[in-house]
């Protein structure tokens, strides 16, 4: 079929409809419409997209993320090579920089500064053709990079189409900046990988990095990128024909409808470049996101020009870094912890020091191929840093401040709690304490069954369950169900009272659903949207310790590593011990509500409220909602809280990645019918 005139009218107006609105919201952070308003006309234009798909456009909105995830990147060359900066730690450094580009130019009396804040996060060049954005490359070795074009669309604030008006004749634009992770967005990060047992990322920037390299654009969508755009170069015309100074190009990229970092500054002299830096030395903690240094450039292109480029930098520009974040400090110890899965890590202890306005005397060393790496050993003085004002780092040893007594550091053969032989399997960094009744991995899979979004029973802290695993009185999670009034109270600072109320909060987790249930035994990679993905399929525990690996990786959103990890789990005989146990206290580990709806037949989504998002493979919107109503369900346009389900299709936009951050359960159609009992 072929699309009616006003059909491509409408197409049009909606996209820029949405453009506009995404431009309000994600570039001058000042909302022109409602959430709901621009998800209707959002599907309004994926449902012309889907009936006629030459109504398609590179830059439309529902382009932003990718349906096939990348197998590999490709190698690009850039256009023009994207330079590192110089560094400059100090005043003086700067001062010395300014008597350096002095020294290679005619005399001039003034000079003007552009100083901006440094990001720390990942520089990334967009290429431009005709105003729409044909390709977005990481900055690699500065020649090569790598091309993550779909990647990079999924930024919000990197414009798809340029706002044009008057520059039509500019064929080709390259613009450079800083991709960066919030830091809310990265401590959220860091805490979901936490509860799933995965390796933290060490920094907002690492985070960064790591997202643009991720193959699925769609996780690279959940993830929430910003980019504040810094160059603008036009390949083949002189520069300064649309811009002659550094501030004027940040003008005309905000004109682009690029996000500018809005602390960029004018400094008439060095003078007032150093206060700008000593200002920002401690604003920048309050800022969102990660600054590390000022970026000080000179203003005229035509200085810029004459100045050039040596091998590595710029000439007309030096990142003048802050130093303090790092510092010297003595490894008194290397402590080695002993997490809930039984992970081994190693710990710096060092003399306390001040980095970024806290006191830092611990670093964790992550696993035995860094600190081989670092060579660290107890008595060595070392770097540390704050990295991403967050967790601490030892960044490197000064070894020619090595005492000539000390020893290489050996992680050790037996676990430091219960004295096991300790196993690191081929390929794996993390070396593990294998013993299921280990004290550290009970301590730490008591804490997590109790934790809010496993069991969620209130008044069992940490400090409780040292003193219960170190009495005696709980070996795995299925003794707190048989734990007495008497023997809580023996402890210390427990009364009668408080007794009774932990015995019935205790009770009460009985009631908590299988997903919980299933969370709550803390298998590896499995954290409480995938535990939510597994029962959903998988209602009876009985029906998931007997799946094959491949049906569980079968799943939408389960990947080879959690349905191994999950089947691994259901093969260990104390695994399997411990489920019969639970299930003996009366613990729930099945899915009931669902159970009872599939006996009675037509209401099986009865109490279940869904949210449709993209385009289904079969269904229309309007079908897929009967089916869901037909079933008791409730079908409603935004994703809350209240929310059970997104149906996600093809093209899924700002549901999307609202549902991922509030743990909703995702089904594709497909599963969507195997619930109702529609597939063949
Ligand atoms: C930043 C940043 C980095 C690029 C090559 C010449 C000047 N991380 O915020 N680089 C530049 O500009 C360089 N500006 C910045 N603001």
């Amino acid at each position: 079929m072929i699309p009616t005139q006003t059909e491509i009218k409408r197409a049009q107006e909606l996209r820029q409809l949405l453009q506009q609105a995404s431009y309000a919201y994600y570039v001058l952070d000042a909302p022109i419409m409602e959430d709901a308003v621009y998800d209707q006309l959002y599907r309004e234009l994926q449902q012309l997209e889907a009936e006629y798909p030459e109504l398609v456009t590179a830059d439309s909105p529902t382009q932003r993320v990718g349906e096939k995830p990348a197998t590999h990147f490709t190698s690009v060359r850039h256009n023009i090579p994207l330079y590192s900066l110089e560094n400059a730690f100090n005043l003086e450094e700067l001062q010395a920089w300014e008597q350096r580009w002095r020294r290679q130019v005619p005399p001039t009396d003034s000079a003007e500064y552009v100083t901006e804040l440094k990001i720390d996060g990942s520089a990334l060049a967009l290429t431009y053709q005709n105003g729409i954005l044909v390709r977005g490359a990481t900055r690699g070795d500065g020649e090569m990079g790598e091309d993550i074009t779909q990647n990079v669309r999924t930024i919000r604030s990197i414009p798809l189409r340029l706002n044009f008006d008057g520059l039509e004749n500019l064929e080709k634009i390259e613009v450079r900046g800083e991709a960066f992770l919030p830091l809310e967005v990265f401590q959220n990060l860091n805490e979901r990988r936490q509860k799933a047992g995965e390796q933290l990322f060490a920094n907002p920037r690492n985070a960064a990095a790591g997202t643009l390299r991720q193959l699925d654009s769609r996780i690279v969508a959940q993830r929430r990128l910003d980019f504040f755009a810094y160059t603008l170069h036009i390949p083949g015309m002189d520069d300064a024909s649309i811009a002659n100074t550094q501030w004027e190009a940040l003008e005309l990229l905000q004109k682009l409808g690029f996000r500018v970092n809005c602390e960029h500054r004018l400094c008439q002299s060095l003078a007032e470049v150093a206060e700008y830096y000593k200002y920002w030395d401690t604003e920048r903690l309050n800022l969102p996101y990660m600054t590390d240094g000022v970026v000080v450039k000179l203003n005229s292109y035509k200085l810029q020009e004459q100045l050039g480029f040596t091998q590595k930098f710029p000439r007309w520009a030096v990142a003048l870094k802050y130093p303090a974040e790092e510092a010297p400090t003595r490894v008194e110890n290397i402590a080695v912890n002993v997490g809930r899965t039984g992970a081994l890590t190693p710990l710096a202890e060092m003399r306390p020091v001040e980095l970024a306005g806290t006191t830092v005397s611990r670093a964790t060393l992550h696993n035995s191929d860094r600190i081989a790496q670092l060579d660290i050993r107890i008595g060595d003085t070392v770097i540390v840093r704050k990295a991403g004002e967050i967790i601490p780092e030892v960044v490197r040893v000064l070894k020619e401040l090595r005492p000539s007594d000390t020893q290489p550091f050996v992680m050790p053969s037996h676990c430091p709690v219960c004295g096991q032989p300790v196993v690191r399997e081929t390929g794996e960094a993390v070396t593990r304490c294998v013993n299921a009744s280990c004290a550290a991995i009970l301590k730490g899979s008591i804490e997590h069954w109790v934790s809010r979004d496993a069991l969620d029973i209130k008044g069992v802290g940490e400090k409780l369950v040292h003193q219960l695993v170190d009495k005696g009185l709980v070996h795995a999670v299925a003794d707190l169900y048989t734990l007495t009034k008497e023997q809580l109270c023996e402890l210390e600072r427990m009364g009668q009272k408080s007794a009774e109320k932990l015995i019935q909060a205790i009770a009460q987790s009985k009631n908590q659903p299988w997903s919980r249930v299933l969370y709550g035994l803390g298998i590896r990679h499995v954290g409480s949207v995938n535990a939510q993905l597994l029962t959903d399929k998988y209602r009876t525990v009985e029906q998931l310790a007997t799946a094959k690996q491949s049906d569980i990786e079968g799943i939408y959103g389960i990947g080879a590593e959690i349905a191994q990890a999950v089947y691994q789990w259901f093969r260990i005989d104390a695994n399997q011990k411990l489920i019969a146990r639970l299930k003996a206290t009366g613990l729930k580990l099945e899915n009931t509500q669902v159970q009872s709806a599939v006996s009675s037949s037509n209401q099986k989504l009865a109490g279940k409220t869904f949210v449709i998002t993209g385009t289904l493979p079969t269904l229309n919107r309007e079908q897929a909602k009967e089916l869901i109503q037909t079933a008791g369900g409730k079908v409603t346009d935004s994703v809350s809280k209240k929310t059970d389900y997104l149906v996600v299709g093809k093209d899924a936009g700002s549901k999307l990645a609202k549902a991922e951050s509030l743990g909703i359960t995702q089904l594709t159609e497909a599963q969507l019918l195997e619930i109702l009992g529609k597939t063949e």
